[in-house]
């Protein structure tokens, strides 16, 4: 049986398998991730109404690729007050937005508290809104500042109300890559093992996987590779986002950009190496909207969601800092052949649009 076969008949492929499947024509590519993708998901495609806020950008690690974080490149800091939080989740739920995203830069002057006080306002305040908060990386130097171990940080979260964890600070799984774009953050180990403690609290969770930067095709399937063994163990995983690298204001110096067609054929294949990940997302703020609507027809059956606002990848020079309007994207996933469905956070469906 050739690969196309194994895919076709169902069965698991193995990582030189999913390697090789780089150099299948991007449309043969794109039909096997298709035939995936309506398996799972006919021609629905996901997204919901949220809003991200990013409290601060002080940060006290240094990864290359970022330009969210204040540096040379970027010496306007920012931390938000509470009531700054609080009258923006006012306004937001007022609109009928479900879900708050919240990610800062790891801040050493807030203390802990800070963090949890926030989640438990919120919480007390709108029960409904789900809190998608803190990224294993963030989890991870809040346990090294305020000396908590894992467990009793992730505790702490689901007590204060946090009610699953977004998919950033995954980054490239790859320990010498990974070396080289984010030294000193959270390694690959313990970002896998916070999910796995969350995902045993009963939780759920996103991985995200960041590309298109100095990786090599074979990191981008070993980073797959290892979040389909954590899957198989937890199942806590609702959904994978390949994020594609933004290039402005940082400083990991890229200097051959990565293509749409590169781009396709990494959401394909993605899609049909994590058989056990119910959701790709084609994340429009670093693919653009267009390349994201095409991604639907090339395995991605959720394009994240209006998002309104947001810092740390815009501020690397993505299209995202005010958002897209819900009547717009609507049509345009009408448009482009699709049934656009409002979902909740974990993947209820809400309203077909
Ligand atoms: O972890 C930082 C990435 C992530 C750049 O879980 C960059 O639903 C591209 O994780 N170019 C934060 N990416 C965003 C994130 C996310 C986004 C949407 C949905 C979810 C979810 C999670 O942004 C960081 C990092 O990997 N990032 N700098 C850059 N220059």
């Amino acid at each position: 049986m050739n690969i196309a076969e194994k895919v076709r008949a169902g069965e698991r492929i193995d990582s030189n398998e999913a390697l090789a499947l780089y150099e299948y024509d991007l449309f043969e590519l794109g039909e096997l991730a298709d035939l995936k993708r309506k398996q799972l998901h006919g021609n629905k495609s996901y997204f919901n109404i949220n809003r991200h806020i990013n409290p601060t950008n002080i940060c006290k690690d240094i990864c290359k690729f970022c330009a969210y974080s204040a540096s040379r490149k970027n010496p306007n800091q920012y931390t938000m007050s509470h009531d700054d939080i609080m009258s923006i989740v006012d306004d937001i739920v007022k609109r009928d937005i479900k879900e708050v995203h919240i990610v800062s830069a790891h801040n050493p002057q807030t203390g802990l508290q800070w963090y949890l006080d926030i989640f438990k306002k919120i919480k007390t305040r709108y029960p409904n809104l789900h809190v998608k908060a803190l990224t294993a990386a963030e989890v991870h130097f809040l346990c090294e500042e305020y000396g908590k171990s894992y467990d009793e940080l992730l505790d702490l979260m689901v007590e204060n109300g946090v009610d699953s964890m977004p998919g950033g600070g995954a980054e490239i799984f790859d320990e010498t890559v990974r070396e080289y774009i984010c030294k000193g953050k959270v390694s690959s180990g313990q970002w896998l093992d916070i999910h796995k403690k969350w995902h045993e609290r009963g939780k759920m969770s996103n991985v995200t996987m960041l590309f298109g930067h100095v990786e090599k095709r074979h990191n981008r399937i070993d980073h797959m590779m290892r979040i389909r063994d954590l899957q198989d163990a937890t199942g806590g995983f609702n959904a994978f986002i390949p994020l594609v690298y933004q290039s402005e204001n940082n400083y990991l110096n890229v200097k051959e950009f990565i293509t749409a067609h590169e781009i396709l054929k990494t959401m394909a294949i993605s899609r049909i190496v994590l058989d056990n990940v119910a959701n790709i997302k084609a994340y429009w703020v670093t693919s653009t909207v267009n390349l994201a609507l095409v991604a639907q027809e090339f395995g991605a059956n959720d394009l994240d969601g209006t998002i309104e606002k947001e810092s740390i990848n815009s501020a690397a020079g993505a299209a995202s800092a005010h958002g897209v309007n819900l009547d717009e994207f609507v049509t345009l996933i009408k448009n482009s052949g699709f049934i656009p469905v409002e979902r909740d956070s974990v993947y209820n469906e809400l309203k077909i649009w």
